[in-house]
């Protein structure tokens, strides 16, 4: 009796939440307009429900979940085939995502520079996820910029202003000697080198956004700046890409750091090794960060304004050494070390190198770079509308060659008609 009655609120459930599937899926507010002309795209393609296009990895989405990765995409339900939609059945919209956040450090005034990237993040990828998205502010947020990003973003938001003493001089730090730093870099025209703000940025960016009590609620994050532009539909999930390859950190631009920025960073990085060997392991990138086996920097590092990685591995006791010997040393405030360096030497350093991913297929600008795919086929596939000559990837100014190198990856077809 009592299982037949399960069995029975088994199908009134199911059913139920098909209709609701259904319902969702057929009275999506996404204007029609745009809807009919992905769709006409689509038709003129390789149809995308059946064939998705994969990421860099080759195969990064097994076949088991491509289903769950297309499933929700309005613009598909409202579209396919009924088996498509009754594909859906078991794996409701909200099982699907990954416990992953967009996460934005900005100020008030920065509003419609990022309105510009929600809406960018959103029409290429997040409308079909609804991914939340954490904003952190040194100050509080206003209504505006409340109102006006709660609006954009097709997620949850959450709005958190970091505590003082994580935007402040901490106390080991001789103000003065910081003081002169800045006005000696201020002579030498050093980009914000004057700037005890921007100081203030990177150390919080390097050692404390992933430690705010809102991102304790996820393990995976996505970085998003003010003003930037994504010029690639992104048919996948990034999140779901780092955890079912077992990825750590993943970049799309790569280059050198302005050396007056960081004279003593690579003594603090040595230093680190020398004193938690247990951190380092072998198959690490120290090849692709340094030329002489470590006795020097090149200075190459990932462009931390873009980054999807994992919390966990920045929480974790490795990277917290690793930033709490930095700090000590006071080259945020003694020189002016950018959170790009540091998140790329921890990177470099403490994952194995299969644990960073290079994720060719997000075609990203941030002033002044582009990533912009070099294979025409993916540019067609996820109508793309970056300029493949900007595509920065294989310029002399990129580190990416020598990541390709030291992977030993081939690099894409036609690479060299992009080198300058
Ligand atoms: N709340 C707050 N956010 C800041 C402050 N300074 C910078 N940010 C944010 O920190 C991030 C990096 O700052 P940017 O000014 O973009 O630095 P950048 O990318 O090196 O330089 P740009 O070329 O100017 O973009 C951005 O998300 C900014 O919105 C600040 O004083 N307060
Ligand atoms: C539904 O999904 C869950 C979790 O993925 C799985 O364990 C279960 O077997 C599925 N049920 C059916 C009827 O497919
Ligand atoms: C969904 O339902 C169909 C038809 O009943 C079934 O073939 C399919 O296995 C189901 N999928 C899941 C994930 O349960
Ligand atoms: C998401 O990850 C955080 C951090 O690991 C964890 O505390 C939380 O329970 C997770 N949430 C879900 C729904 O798994
Ligand atoms: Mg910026």
């Amino acid at each position: 009796m009592a299982g037949s009655t399960r069995i029975i609120r088994y199908v009134l459930f199911a059913f139920f939440g098909i209709m609701i599937i259904y319902f969702i899926s057929s009275s999506s507010n996404i204007p029609k307009a745009p809807l009919e002309r992905w769709k006409g795209a689509k038709d003129k393609n390789t149809p995308a429900v059946e064939n998705p296009p994969t990421g860099g990895l080759g195969s990064p989405v097994p076949p088991s979940a491509e289903k769950e990765i297309l499933a929700p995409q309005p613009g598909i339900a409202a579209t396919a085939p009924a088996e498509a939609l009754l594909s859906l059945n078991n794996s409701s919209l909200g099982t699907t995502k990954m416990n992953a956040t967009f996460v934005t450090l900005a100020r008030n005034s920065d509003l419609w520079d990022i309105a510009d990237s929600i809406r960018n993040v959103e029409d290429r990828f997040n409308r079909n996820y609804h991914y939340d998205w954490v904003f952190l502010n040194d100050k509080e947020f206003d209504d505006d910029f409340i109102k006006v990003t709660t609006a954009l973003v097709s997620g949850t938001t959450h709005y958190g202003t970091i505590p003082k003493e994580q935007w402040s001089f901490p106390d080991f730090i001789d103000q003065d000697k910081a003081k002169k730093v800045r006005e000696d870099m201020a002579q030498r025209k050093i980009i914000y080198g004057d700037s005890v703000s921007y100081r203030h940025m990177c150390r919080f960016e390097s050692g404390f956004f992933f430690r705010q009590p809102l991102m304790q609620n996820y393990e995976w994050y996505w970085r998003v700046e003010p003003s930037i532009k994504l010029y690639c539909d992104i048919s996948f999930d990034p999140f779901r890409v780092m955890a079912e390859n077992k990825k750590k950190y993943s970049f799309v631009l790569s280059l050198y750091e302005y050396a007056e920025t960081i004279p003593t960073i690579w003594d603090s990085a040595k230093k680190f090794m020398e004193k938690f060997p247990e951190h380092i392991p072998e198959g690490n990138s120290l090849k692709w960060l340094s030329d002489d086996d470590g006795k020097t920097y090149n200075h190459c590092h990932f462009w931390s304004n873009f980054e999807v990685g994992n919390l966990e591995w920045l929480r974790s006791k490795a990277y917290l050494d690793f930033f709490e010997t930095l700090d000590k040393d006071g080259g945020f405030f003694y020189e002016r070390w950018g959170d790009a360096p540091v998140h790329s030497i921890a990177a470099g350093l403490l994952l194995k190198k299969e644990e960073i991913h290079f994720f060719d297929d997000i075609a990203y600008w941030h002033v002044p770079f582009t990533h912009c795919p070099t294979s025409e086929q993916k540019r067609l596939e996820n109508r793309c509308h970056c300029n493949p000559k900007d595509n920065f990837d294989w310029k002399g100014y990129s580190c990416t060659s020598r990541w390709f190198e030291m992977n030993g990856m081939e690099k894409p077809a036609g690479y060299q008609d992009q080198q300058d």
